[in-house]
């Protein structure tokens, strides 16, 4: 406020006001313009990288205005605000993202064209902003898309991570790791170096007497880092709405101290407190599924969640509105239990610094957060050793203690007696040592928790959370089911099956409503569509098998059936039965009689996909199916009937190429393990069909498509513990086909067999904790049943098109109206009316 400029001036700020390019001629005009003053070059010297970086620039500016707009908009209005907090964000690349959000990319690309560019050579020279895993982090950067376009009022929370997930190389077979520095030209950013919050980590609590007599706890001592704020321009599709992604970097609080410590002569040490601020948002930890407890990443968590608080609440202060307005005015969502802190903090801020009572203030928190479950592995739910959280966050603990303390205190109120109980739900676990559980404080410090998919949201309450649902009733806890955002993986990935559809669908419109799908159904027998459906699933082929080619050497029939499964590499998505599957396929193609092979399907079975460094299984699978593409893609025998295809480096990008081009796509988990997925909706989005077991968003994908187009397999989720429980227990006979393809690999058909021994272990002698081998059979006769599916070509192009007009409510539009509604209480906001 103390910076705006007074009335008299504000005519010459009007008249100068910044305009968007809106015509060939003026994006041109600003390329030219970048090139030559913002970049120091010419048309002497106007490399690709530089041209992208000129364009990136042109549509940056673009951003920007209608980002400010929002923004302004937004504080004027003063509406309630969305904040997703995430420690992911997979946000992929954002020019091609830009250009197609405001209806510009035709421009760009005749105007390029122009200037001596073809747009795609320009596109790719951007690195992805990779800040993420897999799936969690992509559904932020769906959802954040989804927000912008439906012009939600909303921020996105993270930390910027100088180095993104690594990259992958394949050498000889095995994943080799790279650090991703992604950073080196991001025009996408904006440094606000205005904008910072000093965090406190260590030192210790003392209670006082304040001047009112009562007893308050004071945090000092310890040491200040430094969060610097780093803003993302989120543009809407097809509206100026351009909200916030508000990252936070770390730095050295540069205060007294460190320059105390300079002028003493201790150089070495003030550039190591540097160093070892900025480590806090150095780094993503690269695990997908998996905590583990690094003190580092508890350092990150923390660091990003106050620095996020503080901002809000600075927000919030501005409007001088009493506290208890604070859940009017905010909603947070929590993103997995990484967050969970805030929950602590917001506390805190409220009883240490503004002075409320305890009650009160735990009334405010609880209104404000809801929380969001993405699994019900026991390996990825995060828990915090209770001495590790003393050292680096004492005051912290301390409210934890009394938050669980006053939760306990009313779960003995309905549950008199029941000492168990009491044990069971306690946020501490009285372990040795003890731990803090971070889904326990994220239920209790939220008035609602969903899962990802319904048959997610079914079982958190039926296992892990059950206790929670006798507590708090049932209506603490629902679903939203997980979507994509149709831009990115239907208009961005595959342009002409976006064009076929508006031409079919009444124009663009299925963009913003998806459900506007339906209207394809009508046409899934027609002929001539077919022909112009199958023509561009013919072409993405191409696409692909180019890049194939190119990353791999290796060449593949665009015709054959292409089989995909891309995804990060984990026992429980099964990698390892889809390639014992292919092993499979390869000795009966062996052992055939040359008249039966020569009529058999081509099929080209790729995966793509990242093991996590410490992982060493999943290592072992990706060792596994180079090993076998290596041995079946050089047997002359075979030839194109079968190729086994390893993609490396697998990510948003790479996603975009290959998405379009399956005919089938893998979503293969063990019953119950997959809370939703998502790359299953992309890939039907796209028409393919999948094969896949009864788990995570298959089965509503299942009940939306219908059963005749899709390829269901498998045990149920039901029956898994009883599975589990008979391998250990009873008798444990492995499937005799999946036997032969362990004998193979154990003879040394696929390399050194030494390799492969525990992947084979773990099912015949370790129980089978993925049932594999109880899936084997009806994985190879479903895998049949697509063979001759396939072979209809009419009929298959006519069940992709059903499946497509099908998947209206995948759409993640779908998922920010359910969330607003029943979780955030938010409405959208109207765009300021341009002038
Ligand atoms: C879940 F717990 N997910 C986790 C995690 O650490 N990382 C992660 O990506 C995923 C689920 O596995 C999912 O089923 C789900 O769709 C996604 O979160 C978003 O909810 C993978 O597709």
């Amino acid at each position: 406020v103390e910076a705006s400029i007074p009335e008299p001036q504000r005519e010459a700020w009007r008249k100068h006001q910044v305009k968007n390019f809106e015509d060939q001629d003026g994006f041109e005009r600003e390329v030219v313009r970048h090139v030559e003053t913002t970049l120091a070059r010419s048309l002497f010297n106007c490399d690709e990288k530089a041209a992208y970086a000129a364009t990136s620039l042109a549509f940056r500016d673009r951003l920007i205005n209608d980002w400010n707009k929002t923004q302004q908009q937004q504080t004027y209005r003063d509406n309630k605000r969305v904040y997703y907090l995430s420690l992911e964000f997979l946000m992929g690349r954002a020019l091609d993202n830009a250009m197609l959000n405001v209806g510009l990319k035709d421009t760009a690309k005749a105007g390029l064209a122009d200037l001596g560019f073809r747009i795609e050579d320009i596109i790719t020279q951007e690195n992805d902003a990779a800040l993420g895993n897999g799936g969690l982090g992509r559904l932020a950067a769906c959802f954040l898309d989804s927000l912008a376009s439906l012009n939600y009022p909303a921020w996105g929370y993270g930390l910027r991570y100088r180095y993104g997930i690594f990259k992958q190389e394949i050498i000889d077979g095995y994943q080799v790791e790279v650090p991703d520095y992604w950073l080196d030209f991001n025009p996408w950013e904006f440094p606000r170096h205005d904008v910072t919050v000093n965090i406190q980590f260590f030192g210790n609590v003392r209670k006082t007497t304040n001047d009112a007599g009562k007893t308050v706890a004071v945090w000092e001592g310890g040491e200040i880092v430094q969060a610097v704020a780093y803003d993302v321009p989120i543009p809407g599709y097809d509206t100026p709405t351009t909200n916030n992604l508000r990252l936070w970097s770390s730095k050295a609080s540069g205060g007294e101290f460190d320059f105390q410590k300079f002028n003493n002569g201790d150089y070495e040490s003030s550039v190591a407190d540097q160093q070892r601020a900025e480590t806090i948002s150095a780094v993503l930890y690269p695990n997908d599924n998996l905590e583990r407890g690094k003190e580092l990443r508890l350092k990150q968590q923390y660091f990003w969640v106050a620095a996020s608080l503080h901002d809000i609440v600075r927000r919030f202060k501005k409007s001088k509105r009493p506290w208890s307005e604070f859940p009017d005015q905010v909603a947070i969502q929590l993103n997995d239990t990484h967050p969970t802190l805030a929950v602590v903090e917001l506390q805190r801020i409220l009883i240490d610094i503004e002075g409320l009572e305890w009650d009160v203030a735990w009334q405010i928190v609880t209104s404000t957060f809801s929380y969001t479950n993405h699994t019900v592995l026991p390996e990825a739910l995060e828990k915090w050793p209770v001495g590790l959280i003393q050292h680096l966050l004492p005051r912290h603990l301390q409210i934890i203690f009394d938050i669980n303390l006053y939760f306990l205190q009313l779960v003995e109120k309905s549950f008199p007696d029941d000492r168990d109980m009491l044990r069971r739900v306690s946020i501490i676990e009285e372990s040795q040592p003890k731990m803090v559980r971070m889904a326990y404080l994220a239920i209790v410090g939220s008035h609602k928790v969903n899962g990802v998919a319904e048959l997610h949201s079914d079982l958190i309450k039926t296992t892990i959370f059950k206790d929670f649902v006798q507590i708090y009733g049932p209506d603490k806890f629902t679903n939203v089911t997980n979507g994509i955002t149709p831009r990115r993986w239907l208009h961005q990935a595959n342009p002409r099956l976006s064009e076929l559809i508006a031409a079919k669908c009444g124009g663009k419109a299925f963009l913003t409503d998806l459900t506007n799908l339906a209207k394809l159904e009508q046409f899934a027998e027609d002929k001539e569509f077919r022909k112009e459906w199958a023509e561009i699933k013919y072409a993405n082929k191409v696409r692909l098998a180019k890049h194939i080619k190119t990353t791999t050497g290796v060449t593949v029939n665009p015709s054959a059936l292409f089989d995909i499964q891309v995804k990060r590499i984990h026992e429980y998505k099964r990698q390892q039965l889809n390639i014992f599957g292919v092993i499979h396929r390869y000795l009966a193609l062996k052992a055939m009689p040359l008249e039966e092979k020569k009529k058999q399907l081509p099929r080209v079975s790729i995966f793509g996909g990242k093991a996590a460094p410490g992982y060493w299984m999943a290592k072992q699978i990706i060792h596994l199916i180079n090993s076998v593409g290596s041995v079946i893609n050089n047997d002359a025998d075979i030839g194109d009937l079968l190729k086994v295809i390893f993609l490396e480096d697998y990510n948003v990008s790479k996603a975009e190429i290959i998405c379009p081009a399956s005919d089938i796509s893998e979503h293969i988990s063990t019953a119950g393990t997959e809370a939703s997925g998502t790359s299953n909706m992309k890939f039907v989005l796209n028409g393919g069909l999948i094969i896949g077991t009864c788990d995570g968003a298959n089965i509503e994908i299942t009940r939306e498509v219908g059963e005749d187009n899709i390829f269901l397999f498998g045990n149920l989720s039901e029956d898994v513990e009883d599975l589990r429980h008979a391998h250990t227990y009873g008798s444990h006979t492995i499937d005799s086909d999946l036997e032969q393809v362990f004998k193979e690999i154990e003879g040394g058909r696929f390399g050194t067999p030494h390799d492969f021994g525990a992947m084979i272990a773990a099912v015949r002698e370790h129980g089978d904790y993925y049932l594999v081998s109880d899936d084997f059979h009806s994985y190879i006769e479903t895998q049949h049943l697509v063979d001759e599916a396939y072979r209809n070509q009419d009929e298959w192009v006519t069940r992709c098109i059903k499946a497509v007009s099908r998947m209206g409510f995948f759409s993640s539009d779908r998922c920010m109206h359910e969330y607003a509604e029943s979780i955030w209480n938010v409405e959208p906001l109207a765009p300021a009316p341009s002038e």
